[in-house]
């Protein structure tokens, strides 16, 4: 492992014409029009495909799987199938939410030729999924009522799901989320990392190396018994919640690829990571960042209306050390990126990846200066 950069060949975007082409191998309802970037994901490469349809234009995504994270792109897809499977067996899972509003998630595009719900080309797998009309996603909350939506919609996402049989859903990132896995993996690639010791990198390594023990703490309360194992969507960060673009209303879940058995906790924690860090993860300035009190009461009373009644005590006591680790994790993850020279994270320059962890280390200081007001929040509202 070495401190080059880029430590992975990321491959080209297509050419326009070659994405065209991609996007036409897809049963669409007309011709390609168009082929544009889409968001801001850090893993898949996202495009927004326009097609001249009968009715007028039609859009829908086309994504790159990434097969150095997703190294069975199949089993992504079966997962995707199967959550909408779930949610068309019972006519009520789709039905507007309680207040009578839009509910979608995206769905899988068959191709034109073949069994697969994807197509191969450039050494990856691409699949197409219808995108969700008049509605909008943001990278940071900034009011009560949006950050109530955002947690609404976490909740009622676990709450259509909760009864998908586990054995439907492939492990489709093994150790996704199971922090001691990531600790052992920053250890074996700091050993080796060759990236240069700024005092940057010092303060980060030093900040792990105070919180090694915490890491443990979702996993042993799941081997205890204390917390079990649900469906999840593995990846609801704040940008993957879509709002109606009118009203604002929390209308569905994006970006599906990690959904599988795990803990509702990683979950809950990366909505409240993403969500209460009002100056987002992409921030610089670091001494700014903290962890919001509002948002964080608004985020947990909108999952907790849509899916508190699922929930029992012990899973609802864990819910602090869920927002604390989850922050932690996710620094955890960027340095060791940083560490192996980007080779999982899309990265813009060398440094990125550590400045994305230092962001993530000041705020999980700040829950943690912060813990017993989480907690309280927790108990009020539980
Ligand atoms: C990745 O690709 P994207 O942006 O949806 C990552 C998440 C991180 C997130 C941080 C499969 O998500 O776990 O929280 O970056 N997804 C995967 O921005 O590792
Ligand atoms: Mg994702």
């Amino acid at each position: 492992m070495t401190g080059r950069f880029p430590g992975r060949s990321v491959p080209q975007p297509p050419s326009r014409d070659a994405l065209a082409a991609i996007a036409g191998r897809f049963r669409l309802p007309g011709a390609v029009r168009s082929v544009e970037p889409l968001g801001s994901g850090n893993v898949n490469a996202t495009y927004l495909v326009t097609v001249e349809g009968k009715d007028g234009p039609a859009r829908f995504v086309l994504q790159r799987i990434n097969g150095h994270v997703f190294r069975r792109p199949d089993l992504v897809m079966r997962n995707i199938q199967a959550l909408g499977d779930h949610l068309a067996q019972r006519p009520e899972r789709l039905a507007p939410g309680a207040d009578g509003g839009r509910w979608e998630l995206p769905l899988v595009v068959p191709v034109r030729e073949g069994d697969d719900p994807w197509v191969e080309e450039d050494g990856a797998c691409w699949r197409t999924l219808t995108f969700l009309e008049n509605a909008r996603s943001l990278d940071v909350i900034d009011d009560p009522a949006t950050a109530r939506e955002v947690g609404w919609g976490l909740g009622r996402f676990h709450h259509l799901i909760h009864d998908l049989p586990a054995e439907r859903l492939a492990d489709t990132l093994e150790g996704f989320h199971v922090t001691p896995t990531y600790l052992n993996a920053f250890h074996q690639v700091r050993t080796v990392s060759e990236v240069p010791r700024t005092p940057q990198l010092e303060e980060a390594l030093a900040f792990v190396a105070d919180r090694e023990g915490f890491c443990w703490v979702l996993e042993d309360a799941r081997a205890a018994g204390r917390l079990r194992e649900r469906p999840i969507h593995g990846d609801p960060k704040v940008n993957n919640v879509m709002l109606d673009a009118v009203s604002g209303r929390a209308i569905g879940l994006v970006d599906l690829d990690t959904v599988k058995p795990g803990l509702v906790h990683y979950d809950i924690g990366d909505c409240l990571r993403s969500g209460c860090n009002r100056l987002g993860e992409e921030t610089t300035d670091l001494e700014a960042v903290t962890f919001d009190l509002e948002l964080c009461a608004a985020i947990l009373e909108g999952y907790l209306a849509a899916a508190g009644s699922m929930l029992e005590p012990a899973e609802l006591a864990h819910i602090y050390d869920a927002v604390r680790l989850i922050s932690f994790e996710l620094g955890l993850r960027f340095l060791s990126d940083h560490l192996a020279g980007n080779v999982y994270f899309r990265a813009e320059d060398p440094e990125h990846n550590l400045r994305r962890a230092l962001v993530q280390f000041r705020l999980t200081e700040s829950i943690e200066a912060q813990d017993s007001a989480i907690r309280s929040i927790v108990a009020r509202l539980a």
